[in-house]
């Protein structure tokens, strides 16, 4: 052995830039780079940048591989370091420039070379314990990997194991189910989270209860969205005729009952009449009076979901509402979206009334910022914080073991801080 160690500068130009900018493939890559060289993976650490690109490196016994990605310039640089003469750098680098559809070019360098460095009898003072684990047996590698949602200038991240259990692209969307550590499993539409095991009742209870429980008698529910089957799940607590979902996107529900099951539990329920199609079109179509509640459980205004923040949308709502009945929109973050928030709150005052639509801010624990909105919109005159029956929505949310919501936060969760009326045009 000539040299310490084996470093292999490349340079990764012409790959795949949906793959430089997806920081779970990455991260995968790599450290399967690592194993197939014949390295001893320690740890992985990959972070996605806002707006794109990814960082990351994987710590191996032998050294280290490292990445930076540029998706825009379709060019990655990479370092493959190895010590000793036990890990071949070469076979990582064949490894990346198919996983990266690469062209490349790449440099070999001696490390530490044995011509101008000799071994000194240092000798530690302090020894260290050995690891608790056998790193020949093979050992659970330490992957530390982020899901952001995020824009611009904020986000939320959660640490996932690294494995992806569901990752379709669809004409709509991508969607993905992803492990976390802190939240369960979490569904993920483009790269926005849209629920997680751990807190989605805080949105379902929310979204479904105060309308259903103002309302009284709710028989006949439309959801719109809603692919995941929580509300429909909260829905069916109730003694309704029938519910009718209309989501677009079939994918979102195959993903569910695959790997939420806990969410997605009412899918067989005989009252539910579910239509994959698109929401928008169908309330357009649907004749007047139909409806006692309706629930707009979609996702945020990108892609499929952008028509669920118009007017002409709510109109159909509306029209497609009987009278003394309610729609429920989620409505975005004051703190995250504050002009989306804004702009579909005067949306649905300009057709309900001003009287007739109330907000509800509640505790959104895995959306960016935390604090996310609901809109209700009564068609009729209906007070949905003042006017439902206490007793009865107590009794109900004890019988059926509700988390989230119960009678108090009914009317608490329609209480505005003062920055959002203001924001809202409400406290004058
Ligand atoms: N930014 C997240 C907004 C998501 C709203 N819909 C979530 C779907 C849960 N059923």
């Amino acid at each position: 052995m000539k040299a310490l160690g084996r470093h292999i500068l490349v340079e990764f130009s012409g790959c795949n830039a949906e793959v430089l900018n997806d920081v779970s493939i990455i991260e995968r890559s790599m450290v399967e780079a690592a194993q197939i060289a014949g390295a001893t993976v320690i740890n992985s650490t990959f972070h996605h940048f806002s707006p794109w690109g990814v960082s990351g490196v994987v710590v191996i016994q032998e050294s280290h591989l490292a990445i930076h990605t540029w998706p825009e310039y379709r060019y990655a640089a990479v370092d493959l370091f190895t010590c000793g003469d036990s890990v071949d750098p070469w076979v990582s680098f064949e490894h990346l420039k198919k996983a990266f559809q690469a062209n490349y070019s790449a440099l070999e360098m001696n490390r530490g070379s044995l011509h101008v460095i000799q071994k000194s009898d240092f000798q530690p003072k302090i020894m260290r314990e050995k690891p608790s684990f056998d790193l020949s047996k093979g050992h659970q590698i330490d992957r530390n990997v982020w899901f952001t949602d995020k824009d611009e200038n904020q986000a939320l991240s959660l640490r996932y194991t690294g494995d992806v259990l569901f990752d379709e692209t669809n004409p709509f969307q991508r969607v993905r189910v992803l492990d976390s550590y802190s939240h369960g499993k979490f569904l993920a539409i483009n790269n926005m989270v849209m629920c997680t095991e751990r807190d989605e009742y805080h949105y379902h209870e929310m979204i479904t209860h105060p309308v259903m429980q103002t309302h009284g008698n709710a028989k006949n529910v439309l959801v719109i969205g809603g692919g995941d089957g929580g509300t429909i799940r909260e829905l069916f607590k109730y003694n309704v005729d029938n519910v009718t979902m209309v989501e677009i996107d079939e994918a979102v529900v195959r993903a569910s009952k695959e790997h939420l099951p806990k969410i997605a539990c009412e899918f067989n329920n005989p009252k539910l009449n579910l239509i994959i199609g698109d929401g928008i079109q169908f309330v357009k179509d649907a004749p007047a009076n139909s409806y006692d509640v309706i629930i707009v459980d979609g996702s945020d205004p990108v892609g499929p979901a952008k028509g669920l923040f118009t007017a002409e949308f709510y109109n159909n709502c509306k029209n497609a509402l009987k009278d003394g009945g309610l729609v429920i929109t989620q409505g975005e973050s004051p703190m995250f979206h504050e002009g989306t928030f804004v702009e579909l709150n005067h949306c649905l005052k300009g057709i309900f009334g001003k009287q007739s639509v109330h907000t509800m801010l509640f505790h959104a624990t895995t959306y960016p910022s935390g604090m996310w909105s609901l809109q209700v919109a009564v068609k009729g005159s209906k007070h949905p914080a003042k006017d439902f029956n206490k007793d009865q929505a107590a009794k109900f949310a004890q019988d059926k073991g509700l988390k989230y919501y119960n009678e108090d936060l009914h009317t608490a969760a329609f209480s505005l801080p003062t920055f959002v009326k203001t924001m809202l045009g409400d406290n004058a």
